[in-house]
């Protein structure tokens, strides 16, 4: 089991989360997707996830992964907050 977040700027609403959510269940070896709207945060976790497969179920849901786990979690270990 593996666990990729990636941060995803443009989600705003319901429809944006079920759009990026659907895409993305439909990528081989994903399990479960979590889209958290305050935060713009996508985690999936799965079997053997496929970084770029991923990121193309995202465009193709018509949006764009900024950037994944590392650079996602930065401000956080900075104790910066995310949350308007
Ligand atoms: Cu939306």
């Amino acid at each position: 089991m593996s666990e990729i977040t990636y941060t995803v700027p443009d989600l705003t609403c319901g429809h944006c989360k079920r759009a990026v959510s659907s895409e993305l269940a439909g990528v081989a070896g994903v399990d479960a997707v979590e889209v958290e709207l305050d935060t713009k945060l996508v985690t999936v976790r799965g079997q053997d996830l496929d970084d770029a497969a991923l990121r193309g179920a995202i465009a193709e849901a018509g949006y764009e992964a900024a950037c994944w786990r590392l650079q996602a979690r930065l401000p956080s270990a900075f104790g910066w907050s995310w949350r308007g």
